[in-house]
This record gives structure tokens, C-alpha cells and sequence, in this order.
């Protein structure tokens, strides 16, 4: 067989995450200040933790340990959503899982674009959390005719990013040097723009009607509005935040730090107020601010089953219920008791969640053990012949974290939206249906099962 003619999606996707990063350091400086202390906690954390260094170094490139997880961006119209899930296509990237945000009183529904299959996680895990603006969530109809107008008039891909689109999908690939291009174009399309596209009164009657419907409307293109990097000790780097400067949310979002962890925990800086100008009908500029960009940070543990997502559910909520995080962060201490004490009831042990049916596992045979045969896994994991390990959560909460959201719209008005969910209009937009990260996840783990299955079967015979 002759080498294919393409570089692959997954590598493609590995320049454009580092092309982004690079890019979003410059645009954003508190941000490059995060991935410095993201890299000195990871490497103080590995020179304390041998063995969590030797598990890493087995499974992982300890090298990319502090590169960026996910970004997030937030579209205006729905071709501009159907053009996006085409240009993360070309870098591996599909829409897995559907996200109401309306839930957590933002008008907006998504998706997140990323990486499906171990190979391709494991090459580059970066994903795209991306919304889309649900304008019939503006009440005021001349409003939101007003920006359904501003947004129809912008083209937020470039003509030779489209042109690469339809070469990649055309061919089946990119060439290196197209691979190139199309990294440079599509890269342009995240980028932040100063410059306003509507006036300044037409600013802030958006932002009264959501501070997040200003932030999509008013630009030219949907900037990037964080990069997440991976930290292997979250609370440290919270606490280190402000002695490099650096303004921390008021508590990390997500469960409390466990032995085992579980789904996803996260916190970030809060957003930066930058220099905006809007053009006034003469043309001449008149200088503002605007507030959305920032910089987080994540760790991921295990993917729960509907059943744990449920008890996930029921516990955060009960500590919330508890201590309601203050934005100020006087009551963040209280929080955090509150928030373990919940969590008690969670089992804390891998075997435990496992056998309560809370999380998903990926089973695989231990060679080791030679003559143990069978068709029950239970007996076979009991005789030692099959290991089960965690499958990493690799989607979001942002309806149980809303904390993230929320924190960086502004810790003052707290705008309510309410809606049902409106998942298939979504996928109607989007040109495809989204992958259901449970059945995912259930399917990775039932096909490692009739793996073991399989190879002790024919062992035995
Ligand atoms: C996306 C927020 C969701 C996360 O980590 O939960 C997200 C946004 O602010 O546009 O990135
Ligand atoms: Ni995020």
C-alpha cells in the first residue's frame, strides 16, 4: 500500500490546538500567566507523586501533560454552526453530547466537538465546546430582529477556508501544505477583533437583554473565549492563582477532590475587561470595554452512568442547597465542607462505584494469570484474570458547573432564561445528529467485556 497522500485529521487538529494556544497567550496575557503556573504545579506535582509519574509515563506523553484540553466559542447563526461541525470534521473532530444552557439561564444550546476513539484522544484530546445563540430567546422583537439583521450580514470563514473545506471533503484529506493553510484560515475565524460591528447603543441594549448575546452579536467573528489547559493538581493551582497576579472564581466547580475521581472539576480566572471600539454612524470610533475572555483549567476523572450522573446530580445540588457559593468567595471554605460532606455518600473506591454500577470500566484480560476461564466476568475479575480501569469522562457539565458561565457574564445581574430542551432543532442546524456520550461510553465498556469474553473463551477450549 502507498502512504497516504493526506496528513492526518488527528495531526491536523494537533497544529491548530497549538496554533491556538499560541495565539490566545498573545491576545490574552493573564493567559499565558495560567499555563506557566499549570506547568510548574504539573511538574511539582510529579516530582512529589512517583508513582502517579510512572502511571502517566506508561499511558501518556508526559511532555503534553500541561497542553490545552478544550476551548469554547459561541456562533450566531445556524450556517454558521452547520459550516463549523465541517471544518472540525476535517480534524476528527464530531458533535458528542447536546447541552440545554437555557437550563442555567443562558440563551444558548451545544455541542462539543472532539475526538472519538482512544487513538485519537490519546494523539490530541482537544475539543470545541461550542454554543449556538438562541435568538427567540430575546424578548423584545425589534431587538432581536436588529440581530438577527447584524448577524446575517457577517461571513465569519474565509473563502480559501471554504475552498479547503470542500478540497478535504472532496479528496477525503489535506495534503500537508493545504493541512497548513487550512490551519491559518480557519485559525483567523477564532481570532479576537477590537473593533466592534454595531454601535454602542446597540451594545448595550444587547448586553441588557443577555451580556452573552452582546458577546456573539457584536463582533465580526465568534473570538475564542477560553482555553482550558490540564492540571494535575486543581487546587493547587487555585490557591497559587493570585500570587501570580491572577483573579480565581470563587471555588472550582464540580465535585470535591476525591481518592477517585469522578467527571469533571474545573475553575478558571475570571474574565479580563478589554478595549473595545464601536463605530458611530459617522464612521469615526468611540472607545468602550468588554468583558468575556478567560482562562481555565480542568481535571478529568471517571465517566459516570446515568445512575451516578443521577446521585452526581442529586449530592451537588444538596450542597449547594447547603452553602450557596458567594462570587466573592467569602463563603468558599464553608462550600468546600459542604461539598465533601455531600459527597460522602458516594463510594470513594473503584470497585465499589463499579459493583453499585455508578461509572463505566474498561475491562481488559491480565496475561499474568494463566488456566482462569469462564463466561461471567465477575468470577473472572474475582479470579484475577481480568482488570477493570476507569474510562475517563471526556465531556462537560456546563449545567451543573454553570458556575463558569455565570462567573465570567459578570457575578452582578443574574439574568434568568427558561426554555425546553430543543435538541433536535439543534441537530436540524448543526446538519447531523450528535453523538450520546452515554451510549458511547456503554459501548466502549460492553465491547471490552466480549473482548475478555472472547480471548478466555477460546483459551478454555
Ligand atoms: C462555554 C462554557 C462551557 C466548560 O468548560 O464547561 C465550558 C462558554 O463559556 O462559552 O467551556
Ligand atoms: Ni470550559
Amino acid at each position: 500500500m502507498s502512504p497516504s497522500p493526506f496528513l492526518s485529521p488527528d495531526a491536523i487538529r494537533a497544529a491548530f490546538s497549538a496554533a491556538m494556544s499560541a495565539m490566545y497567550r498573545d491576545e490574552v496575557p493573564a493567559y499565558g500567566t495560567l499555563m506557566a503556573l499549570v506547568a510548574d504545579v504539573n511538574e511539582a506535582t510529579l516530582a512529589s507523586q512517583p508513582a502517579l509519574r510512572a502511571s502517566l509515563e506508561a499511558t501518556e506523553t508526559l511532555a503534553r501533560i500541561s497542553e490545552e484540553r478544550h476551548g469554547a466559542i459561541r456562533l450566531g447563526t445556524e450556517a454558521e454552526l452547520a459550516m463549523m461541525r465541517r471544518v472540525f470534521a476535517v480534524m476528527g473532530m464530531l458533535p458528542v453530547g447536546y447541552y440545554d444552557l437555557s437550563e442555567a439561564g443562558v440563551p444558548v444550546h451545544s455541542t462539543a466537538f472532539r475526538p472519538v476513539g482512544e487513538t485519537a484522544l490519546n494523539f490530541n484530546p482537544f475539543r470545541v465546546f461550542t454554543s449556538l445563540l438562541r435568538l427567540d430567546l430575546i424578548a423584545d422583537e425589534g431587538l432581536r430582529a436588529t440581530a438577527e439583521q447584524t448577524l446575517a450580514r457577517r461571513q465569519i470563514f474565509s473563502d480559501a477556508a471554504v475552498a479547503l473545506v470542500d478540497k478535504a471533503e472532496r479528496d477525503g484529506g489535506l495534503s500537508q501544505e493545504d493541512a497548513g493553510l487550512f490551519v491559518t484560515e480557519v485559525l483567523d475565524t477564532f481570532r479576537w477583533h477590537s473593533e466592534a460591528s454595531v454601535d454602542r447603543a446597540l451594545y448595550a441594549r444587547l448586553h441588557d437583554a443577555h451580556r452573552l448575546i452582546a458577546d456573539v452579536v457584536s463582533f465580526k467573528g465568534p473570538h475564542i473565549n477560553h482555553l482550558t489547559p490540564r492540571t494535575l493538581d486543581i487546587d493547587a493551582v487555585q490557591d497559587q492563582m493570585p500570587s501570580r497576579g491572577i483573579v480565581p472564581k470563587a471555588v472550582v466547580e464540580g465535585p470535591p477532590s476525591r481518592a477517585c475521581p469522578i467527571l469533571l472539576r474545573q475553575t478558571s480566572f475570571k474574565a479580563v475587561e478589554e478595549r473595545v471600539s464601536f463605530p458611530d454612524e459617522n464612521g469615526k470610533l468611540q472607545t468602550g470595554s468588554h468583558t468575556a475572555r478567560f482562562g481555565e483549567i480542568e481535571q478529568r476523572g471517571i465517566a459516570l452512568t446515568p445512575k451516578g450522573r443521577t446521585l452526581y446530580d442529586k449530592l451537588l445540588n444538596q450542597a449547594r442547597a447547603a452553602v450557596r457559593p458567594a462570587p466573592d468567595g467569602s463563603n468558599a471554605d464553608a462550600y468546600r465542607v459542604a461539598l465533601t460532606r455531600s459527597f460522602a455518600e458516594f463510594p470513594d473506591d473503584w470497585n465499589a462505584i463499579r459493583r453499585a454500577g455508578l461509572g463505566y470500566f474498561l475491562y481488559t484480560v491480565d496475561d499474568a494469570v494463566a488456566g482462569a476461564r469462564g463466561s461471567d466476568i465477575e468470577s473472572l475479575i474475582a479470579a484475577g484474570a481480568v482488570r477493570f480501569d476507569a474510562i475517563v469522562y471526556e465531556d462537560f457539565l456546563p449545567v451543573s458547573a454553570a458556575g463558569i458561565f455565570q462567573s465570567n457574564l459578570g457575578d452582578d445581574a443574574v439574568q434568568e432564561f427558561t426554555a425546553s430542551p430543543n435538541q433536535r432543532l439543534f441537530e436540524k442546524a448543526l446538519g447531523a445528529a450528535v453523538l450520546n456520550e452515554f451510549e458511547h461510553y456503554a459501548g466502549i465498556e460492553r465491547a471490552s467485556i466480549e473482548r475478555c469474553l472472547a480471548a478466555l473463551k477460546a483459551f478454555s477450549d
